[in-house]
């Protein structure tokens, strides 16, 4: 077994067997204009990490390790979309409305695609997604079985949000999991501190949290 130096203690696991997930790195909620603006948020802080979750995305591939990016949209008629969802908060526009990016979280749109420089490579898996937990109405668990993952590395946006949510999932499910602290962000910098701490603790009761330093480190000398 091969280890990266994590909190709370190591995490392990077989070269053959660890993916990357990068959650929604997505336009909507990185530009203005976008989703995560419409909600009121200040997005320079998810373009802040772009370039720390490109280098960890590139030590994956380099490794031949698998990346999985997800995307959260929905269909252009909404079919997918509950009101539950959709009338949630105050935004300035709701999902699906047209804004200056396309119309906000809708498969295809402009606004909602990847960012250009996370773009999945051909061949990478690309989950699109209509709720904020990756397994959800997803081909996300099959995929996992045919590609072998059992140990997931975490990245992307928003910490306590979509990559929370799929890490619970996941935990759930039986992969052992681990967030990396830098590659992952959120509008709130408390919610991203409690989101890390709760992740932890307990013996690791929902996964690890590491560096990228210390995940590609982990992968290098596997
Ligand atoms: N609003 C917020 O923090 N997040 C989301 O709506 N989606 C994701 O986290 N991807």
């Amino acid at each position: 077994m091969a280890e990266i130096d994590a909190l709370p203690f190591s995490f392990t696991f077989k070269p053959q067997t660890i993916a990357l997930m990068v959650i929604d790195m997505q336009r909507d909620f990185a530009e203005p204009g976008g989703f995560g603006a419409s909600l009121g948020n200040d997005v320079g802080r998810v373009t802040a990490i772009v370039p720390t979750v490109k280098r960890l995305m590139e030590g994956f591939r380099a490794a031949g390790l698998p990346v999985i990016h997800t995307m959260e949209c929905h269909r252009p008629d909404l079919s997918d979309l509950p009101p539950a969802k959709r009338d949630r908060g105050n935004p300035s526009i709701r999902i699906g409305d047209m804004g200056p990016m396309g119309r906000l979280l809708i498969a295809g749109e402009p606004g909602t695609a990847i960012l250009d420089e996370l773009a999945p490579l051909p061949g990478e898996i690309v989950i699109k997604k209509p709720g904020k937990g990756a397994f959800y109405a997803t081909s996300l668990g099959n995929e996992l079985k045919w590609i072998g993952a059992r140990q997931l590395v975490f990245a992307g946006v928003t910490t306590e949000v979509c990559v929370q949510t799929t890490m619970r999932e996941a935990n759930d499910r039986g992969y052992e999991c681990l967030v990396a602290e830098d590659a992952t962000e959120s509008y709130f910098p408390e919610f991203k501190a409690a989101a890390l701490a709760m992740i932890r603790a307990q013996g690791a009761i929902v996964g690890w949290t590491a560096t990228t330093d210390q995940v590609l480190e982990g992968i290098a000398n596997a």
